[in-house]
């Protein structure tokens, strides 16, 4: 039996802040186009709920991180940084950073890459899993911000432990789903609770 556990970690909205680089560049790009705060943030996508406001502002949402420099000028998320360092330094402990890319692939790839070497260092580029589909991969916590994780596997390996975001934070409390508030909450604990 394998003794270490595997811990995948996600990219935006866990480490690095997506809603809020998006929100700056959205703002700069379109100055005179209504934005929804974070504050007003409901739902995953970003996309959706800005061509719910306007149908047109759909397209310019998703204009924002198919740019240049979208990704790689994210800043990292309050603690996360640290706290992937960390655990990767815990005895019978591996991390993975898995992140799905956009399909619009000119520079969200490269970008993943290099803001993992910016801000992890060059030997976390040995832990990067890009993948559309999580449920492929094999684990044991899967720290992510999006409250469904689906794909072609109907039972993954992992348990979801959802990271509060602000498009998720509304959401009604789900007794089987844990949650970690931030990097600041017990991120260790759940850890533990998975080695017995
Ligand atoms: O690459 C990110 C941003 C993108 O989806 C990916 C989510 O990856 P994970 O966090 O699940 O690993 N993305 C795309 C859209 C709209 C596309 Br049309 C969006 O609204 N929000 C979003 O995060």
């Amino acid at each position: 039996k394998n003794r270490r556990l595997r811990v995948l970690v996600d990219m935006d909205g866990v480490i690095a802040d997506f809603e809020g680089g998006f929100l700056k560049k959205f703002k700069a790009r379109y100055p005179n186009e209504p934005f929804i705060s974070l504050e007003d943030r409901r739902g995953f996508w970003v996309s959706t709920q800005y061509g719910d406001m306007r149908s047109d502002l759909c397209d310019k949402a998703i204009s924002i991180w198919e740019s240049k420099n979208f990704f790689i000028d994210l800043e990292p998320l309050p603690g996360g940084v640290e706290a992937v360092k960390e655990m990767s330094k815990m005895e019978n402990t591996d991390v993975f950073i898995c992140t799905s890319p956009i399909k619009h692939y000119s520079y969200c790839p490269y970008e993943k890459y290099a803001w993992v070497e910016k801000h992890l260092g060059p030997e976390f580029l040995e832990q990067i899993i890009l993948t559309r589909d999580k449920t492929i991969v094999t684990g044991d916590i899967l720290i992510d911000d999006k409250p469904d994780i689906l794909g072609v596997e109907p039972n993954p390996s992992w348990e979801h432990v959802l990271f509060t975001a602000c498009h998720n934070k509304h959401l009604p409390a789900n007794p089987s789903q844990r949650r970690l508030l931030s990097w600041a909450d017990d991120w260790r604990a759940v850890l533990a609770s998975k080695r017995q």
